[in-house]
Formats: structure tokens, sequence, C-alpha cells
């Protein structure tokens, strides 16, 4: 079972096992911190209870902080329940391999006290308060280059299975070719309708690509263009592509009336 929550300090395993690695080559420092302290004559830092602080420990570490799949349970549960409690408990003294004090949430299947960024959804130590949910392309194929006519996406799901979130995500996207990127969405450039030398911006500018949403379970793109009997505007036949970032923020508890 993954820890999901946590609140306090949060220890850089990957930092530890650096310097387990110093005590093991005999660094002073280092060997002051997990070689010398013994807890039942067993030294900190000997994650694999052979009696020495060695590489096979450093490595031990570094497997926890990376994939702890390939640690001894025994191992696990010493680095959980008894190396990483003493350094949390002296956190002055082993500073250097604490990230801070806060408050961590870990994504489903991810234990947050080994995640790394991507499989955090809340780090309380980062400005941001929105932190990224997925991101992804979708394509949209306009069929005429000359009729009005609506185009769109295959749906985009929010969560793999296809159910609701509680919430909308907000997502940012852009319309990309091999050179450029417009922000979505797009309007029209002003036209001149009447063919009488002004832009008419106000009567003829309408959303030529545009995102569409249904609820807090999926949203698609769409092209919008427009034959006015003397014109075609709006996006050529072709296959347009776009790319799209969702973020966590929009969480809220309020209803909707
Ligand atoms: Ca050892």
């Amino acid at each position: 079972m993954a820890n999901r929550v946590l609140l306090g300090k949060k220890i850089d395993w990957d930092a530890t096992a650096i310097g387990i690695l110093g005590a093991a080559v005999g660094y002073t420092l280092e060997t002051s911190l997990f070689t010398t302290p013994t807890i039942n004559n067993r030294s900190l830092g000997d994650i694999n209870n052979d009696g020495n602080v060695n590489i096979t420990d450093a490595i031990a570490a570094n497997k926890y902080a990376n994939d702890p799949s390939l640690n001894t349970q025994a191992e696990i549960d010493y680095i959980e329940q008894v190396l990483g409690p003493y350094m949390v408990t002296n956190s002055s003294t082993y500073s250097a391999y604490i990230v801070g004090d806060g408050l961590w949430v870990s994504k489903a299947g991810a234990d947050v006290l080994r995640a790394d960024d991507y499989d955090l959804l809340f780090d309380s130590t980062r400005a941001e308060a929105g932190l990224q949910f997925s991101a992804g392309s979708a394509t949209v194929t306009v069929t005429s280059s000359t009729a009005t006519g609506t185009y769109y996406s295959n749906w985009i799901y929010f969560n793999g299975d296809q159910s609701a979130l509680n919430y909308t995500p907000v997502v940012f996207a852009n319309r990309v070719t091999s050179s450029q990127y417009f922000k979505v969405p797009e309007l029209t450039s002003a036209v001149d309708s009447y063919n009488d030398g002004s832009l008419k911006t106000a009567a003829w500018q309408f959303h030529r690509t545009y995102m569409e949403f249904l609820d807090n379970i999926r949203f698609r793109f769409v092209i919008r263009n427009f034959y006015t009997g003397s014109g075609f505007f709006g996006l050529t036949a072709g296959t347009y592509t776009f790319k799209y970032i969702t973020l966590t923020a929009g969480g809220s508890t309020v209803t909707a009336a």
C-alpha cells in the first residue's frame, strides 16, 4: 500500500544514497552521520544489516529511491521504520538529506515518501498552485476549402477510465505547425466583407478554433470555417494538430446553483 500523503519532513533518498556512499569510502562527515550512530548496535547506514556500511548499503538506498521492488522487504522496513524516522527526528543534523517541511500528495499508485515531481499531485514547497495533470496532442481534419463547416477532434478524456472528475481542470492549448504556434481559441483575421477597403472586425470575426467541454469528463478541439458567398474564411482542407496541457488547478468545494 503506497503512502499518498506526507505532512512533515521529506527525505531526499537519492542524496541519502550518496551520503551513505561517502560513509562507505570513509569520508569524515558522512561517516559521522551514517556509520558512527548506532541503533541496537547496528550502524545507522547499514541497510542490509551485514555489520558494515559499504557500497552495498548505498546501492540499497538508491534502489529504494528509484525502484524499491529491487530491495528486500527487510531493507524497506529498516529504511521506513528506522533510518528515515531517525533522520527526521535529528533533522538539523541530517538537513542536507531533507527537502524541508511541507505537505506532499502523490498520484495514485505512487509512494509519496520517495515520489519525484512527476508523481506528485501537490507539493507545498513549490510556488505553483496547480500541477500538471496530463498533456498530449490531437488532430482535426478539415475536408473542404470552399464551404462553411465545423470539424472536430476525437474526444479527450481527463481520466483514462473515462470517469468524471469532481472538477473541471484548467486546459491550455495551442494549434501547432512545423514552425508556428497559435493560441486556442483563435479568431479569424478581420475581413473586408463589403470590399470597400475597411475591415469589419465586429461583424465578421468569429472563432475558427476553440475547445468544447462536456461536463468534467472530456473535451475536444473544434475548427469552424465560414463561407460568406464571396469568400472562404478559415483553415483550408488538411489535418491540423493541437497540443494541450491540463492542470489540477480548478478544484473547488463550491456547488453550482
Ligand atoms: Ca551493510
